[in-house]
């Protein structure tokens, strides 16, 4: 399968890096780095160690298969718009957020799939990426259903020897994500801690707060997701990643914007307090910062 990855930060040249062990891939990206992989081939170290190499640009290619977008949500529309020019079969996002894969659907003519992912991955510097922990990638219609794209996503990622599966109930998929998402991210972004951090006591509140919020607006959607099985998610997530530092943590440390609007912003409101103060919080960091208006 011809592979694009839109998006080559940590997460995307991760799984750029792995698929390329049975795939053509191209890495879009910022230089450094796709100069660097371009040179001399992508590491991969850490949990999987490989070099391989797949083709490095700042700009998307022609055609391709499949395009993996696993830019920050507030990018998506900008690599909608990038590949809207590009000939391909299908989208897949791996991204954090909710509204992404809309977002695709709306620009390109090309089946969208949604995904998420618990692989751990860190750029290291230009050229290498470390995988901090092997998770599984779950991906499907991004309206729910069966679909035969995803089939043959999934057996394309398989074969790569990523651990994937296919579901058919993304769209609930993406909500208990958003809920683990909310209750790590920006708690440990705004006290820049670990991710394990956040098992104790007092901060574990506000993760669990977090997140039950995320629940009661998922239900309110329609979506089966109770408090317990959310917050069992974002305990058992803040567990296996305890040494990982979220990626909104990575965000704040490298002063860069973050994903606040798009994770605990999709729920801010009177019946989300705790969500709202962490978006207000995180909204006066970035404005500081000027990072926003
Ligand atoms: O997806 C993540 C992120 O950092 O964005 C979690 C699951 C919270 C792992 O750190």
């Amino acid at each position: 399968m011809d592979v694009v990855v839109v998006g080559a930060g940590s997460l995307g040249s991760l799984l750029g890096g792995l698929l390329a062990r049975a795939h053509d891939v191209t890495l879009v990206g910022r230089a450094p780095h796709v100069e660097r992989v371009r040179e001399r081939g992508l590491r991969v170290t850490g949990t999987v160690e490989t070099t391989v190499f797949p083709d490095a640009r700042t700009a998307v290619p022609a055609s391709a298969d499949l395009a993996l977008v696993t830019v920050k949500a507030y990018d998506t529309g900008a690599a909608a718009a990038a590949l809207a020019e590009t000939a391909l079969d299908a989208v897949c996002s791996l991204q954090n957020g909710l509204g992404n894969e809309r977002t695709l659907a709306d620009a390109l003519d090309a089946a969208v799939l949604a995904g998420t992912c618990t692989y751990g991955a860190r750029l290291v510097a230009p050229g290498e990426v470390a995988c901090t922990g092997v998770g599984e990638v779950v991906l499907g219609a991004r309206e729910g259903g069966p679909s035969e794209t995803a089939d043959r996503v999934g057996r394309a990622f398989a074969d790569a020897d990523l651990v994937t599966s296919v579901a058919e109930d993304m769209p609930r998929r993406l909500w208990e994500k958003l809920a683990v998402n909310a209750g790590i991210n920006a708690p440990t972004a705004l006290a820049r801690i670990h991710n394990g951090a956040l098992l104790d006591d007092e901060a574990g509140t506000v993760m669990r707060t977090a997140t039950r919020e995320v629940a009661a607006a998922a239900r309110s959607e329609g979506f089966d997701l109770s408090d317990d099985t959310a917050v069992r998610a974002v305990e058992s997530v803040a567990s296996a990643t305890a040494d990982n530092r979220s990626s909104m943590l990575q965000d704040v440390e490298k002063s860069r914007r973050t994903e606040v609007d798009s994770i605990n912003g999709v729920v801010a409101g009177p019946d989300a307090p705790v969500n709202s103060t962490l978006t207000a919080l995180l909204r006066a960091w970035e404005r500081e910062q000027g990072l926003r208006e």
